[in-house]
C-alpha cells in the first residue's frame, strides 16, 4: 500500500502519534500500580514450627493466624501470608527464602500478580 507523504499527511502522522503517547502516558499514570501476592508452598520436609515463625516474622501475623495460614498450605499446597507492591513482595520472597536455606529447610516463597 502508498503510504501519503506530503506535507499534510506528514502533519497529519505526528498529529496522531503524539495523540498516541500522550494517550497512553496519561493512562499509565492513571491506572494503579499492580499488587503481588506472596505465598508459601508445601513440602515434606520443612518443620511446622519454622513455617510458623516465618510467617509472624516476615509477615506480621499473631501466632494463631499463623499457625492457620501454615495448616492451610499443609492442607492444600499453597497459602497466601499478604499483598503488597512488587518492591516490597520481592524483599519478602528474598528474605524469607534466605531465612530458609540458612537454616538448612527447602520453603518455597513464590510471588503473583493479583
Ligand atoms: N508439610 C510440612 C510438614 O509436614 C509443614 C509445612 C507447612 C511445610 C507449610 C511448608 O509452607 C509449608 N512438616
Amino acid at each position: 500500500m502508498h503510504i501519503a507523504s506530503t506535507p499534510k499527511a506528514l502533519e497529519y502522522k505526528r498529529m496522531a502519534t503524539k495523540h498516541d503517547t500522550e494517550t497512553l502516558l496519561e493512562r499509565q499514570a492513571l491506572k494503579p500500580p499492580p499488587l503481588y501476592q506472596v505465598a508459601l508452598l508445601n513440602d515434606d520436609y520443612t518443620p511446622m514450627e519454622f513455617v510458623v515463625a516465618i510467617i509472624q516474622e516476615y509477615f506480621n501475623k499473631d501466632r494463631e493466624t499463623a499457625t492457620q495460614i501454615m495448616l492451610s498450605v499443609h492442607r492444600y499446597g499453597k497459602g497466601v501470608c499478604g499483598v503488597f507492591s512488587k518492591d516490597i513482595a520481592s524483599t519478602k520472597v528474598e528474605f524469607v527464602l534466605t531465612h530458609a536455606r540458612k537454616a538448612g529447610h527447602p520453603l518455597q516463597c513464590v510471588m503473583e500478580e493479583v
